[in-house]
């Protein structure tokens, strides 16, 4: 069996306690303990100099870690991936800014990291690339004579080409794409968005089962949106219910209806506009005064990159301003807490909370949506209510789905959502249980890797012919 090395800008903490919050890192960890193999990435610190990976093994994982320069981490890692493509491919052209500076070092950065990995390489493994600090890997790999197969999969939204163009380098950064077996979306959106950029700029052709003909080389384009375990989460959510700090939010609640968001503090989540709809609740139905409250745990990502700094502040302003309308000697309306939990811990304060408030602007999947379902007593289900810009929206029929740009009809949202009776409560929680369970997590990686054994080996074989062809013609 051919060994699997997942690489990915980041590699999870691997130290005990420190528990990563992020959808990709989470995802990919639970996907790799299962599979073994090798976790390739940046260690999270600054070097002075580059370095040779550092080599840890943790049961059947290896991880092969490399530092940044502060400089490779300015332009490659702050710069170019989360100051120019992610609020691009978040459909925050405003928030977006392109330097030509900040692009080489990214193309730089992706062209060393291919030359650590190439050191490596065995001849029979199988590479599977995340996310967008990564879109020219494959290429990079390329050049360096890597055949073995390499997939891609993109954990964030790929914008329709309008938006795509609007980044300088694109056509260089979807050409490159182009050098992957197999490139993976979480939706169906996303897949069609890419397909369009290539068409109408006549940049390839789409044929049957999702191949694309582009730049000479043929490639899988198709949607695999990613999942959670969702009994092992169950059975977490209640075993920690009995957790301290479980029941000190329960007793705080005194009966009260309790509303749980949980985001990484990023300006795509839409925590402004969440509270705001949450203060329209209050100022439309006075009757909730007193009886519900919204607690929001938003621990802080990207802290040195600017516009991280200012969500910080808005969002602090508006619980700040929210609470100071609102709150009584003995009722806060919101809780903000700017930190990090145990995952777990999460997972029994979901279960404990009669409302799940998930609503990005725009999001690629938004693990929190499924975990928040997985939670539940089947009993006694909490509802959520889902913004229709998240991946998970399509998969989750059984949500109140709402848009995050109005402000009134997630304030209905809520309020339905409160007074939901039992019966409907658990037919919803039914009909997102069962496509939860059918696509897990195991199946998301085992339907990609699957894909990119067949793809590298059915296009290799096609590569050939299509030279042999050109040669005699
Ligand atoms: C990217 C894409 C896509 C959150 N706070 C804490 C904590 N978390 C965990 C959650 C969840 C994960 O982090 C967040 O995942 P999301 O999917 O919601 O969002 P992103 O981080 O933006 O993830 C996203 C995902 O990749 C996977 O492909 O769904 O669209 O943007 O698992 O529970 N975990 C801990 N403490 C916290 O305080 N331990």
């Amino acid at each position: 069996m051919s060994r699997l090395i997942v690489v990915s800008n980041r590699v999870a903490p691997t130290q005990e306690g420190r528990p990563a919050a992020g959808g990709l890192a989470i995802g990919v960890l639970d996907a790799l303990k299962e599979t073994g193999g090798v976790w390739f990435g940046w260690s999270g610190e600054i070097a002075a100099e580059p370095s040779p990976p550092v080599i840890e093994k943790q049961g059947n994982v290896t991880y092969a870690t490399v530092g940044l320069t502060k400089r490779d981490y300015d332009q490659y890692y702050r710069g170019f991936s989360n100051a120019t493509l992610w609020p691009t491919f978040h459909y925050r052209n405003d928030l977006s800014r392109y330097d030509r500076q900040e692009y080489a070092g990214y193309l730089r950065v992706n062209a060393s990291l291919a030359q650590q990995l190439k050191e490596l390489v065995r001849p029979d493994d199988i590479i599977w690339v995340h996310d967008y600090h990564l879109l020219p890997f494959a290429r990079c790999l390329r050049d360096l004579g890597v055949k073995n197969p390499i997939g891609f999969f993109l954990h964030i939204p790929f914008p329709v080409p309008e938006v795509m163009r609007t980044v300088p380098p694109h056509e260089e950064l979807v050409k490159s794409m182009c050098s992957y077996d197999v490139v993976g979306f979480q939706t169906d959106a996303d897949r069609q968005s890419f397909v369009d950029y290539i068409e109408r700029g006549n940049h390839g052709t789409l044929s049957d089962e999702n191949m694309v003909h582009a730049y000479g080389r043929f490639l899988k384009v198709a949607a695999y949106p990613i999942g959670i375990y969702p009994d092992a989460i169950a059975k977490a959510a209640e075993q920690y219910g009995d957790r301290k700090a479980v029941r000190s939010l329960r007793d705080a609640m005194r009966g009260r209806k309790l509303i749980m968001s949980v985001d990484r503090l990023d300006y795509s989540k839409g925590l402004v506009e969440r509270f705001q709809a949450f203060e329209r609740l209050l100022l439309n139905a006075p009757g909730w005064h007193g009886r519900v409250s919204l607690v929001q745990i938003a621990p802080p990502t990207r802290s040195d990159v600017q516009t991280y700094q200012r969500i910080r502040q808005n969002l602090e302003g508006e619980a700040g301003r929210i609470n100071g309308r609102f709150a009584q000697l003995d009722w806060t309306p919101i809780q903000y807490l700017n930190r990090k939990y145990e995952r777990n811990l999460l997972m029994a304060l979901f279960r404990q909370s009669q409302v799940g408030y998930v609503t990005p602007l725009r999001d690629g999947m938004n693990l929190v949506a499924k975990e928040y379902v997985a939670s539940q007593d089947p009993a006694d289900p909490g509802v959520l209510v889902l913004s229709q810009f998240a991946g998970a929206a399509e998969q989750l029929p059984g949500a109140l789905v709402v848009n995050p740009f109005d402000l009134s009809q997630m304030a209905e949202a809520l309020e339905r959502a409160l007074s939901m009776p039992l019966a409907e409560r658990q037919a919803r929680h039914a009909d997102m249980m069962a496509p939860l369970r059918e696509n897990n997590l195991s199946v998301w990686r085992d339907t990609f890797l699957a894909d990119l054994r067949h793809v590298a080996t059915a296009s290799s074989v096609t590569e050939k012919a299509v030279k042999r062809a050109d040669v005699t013609a």
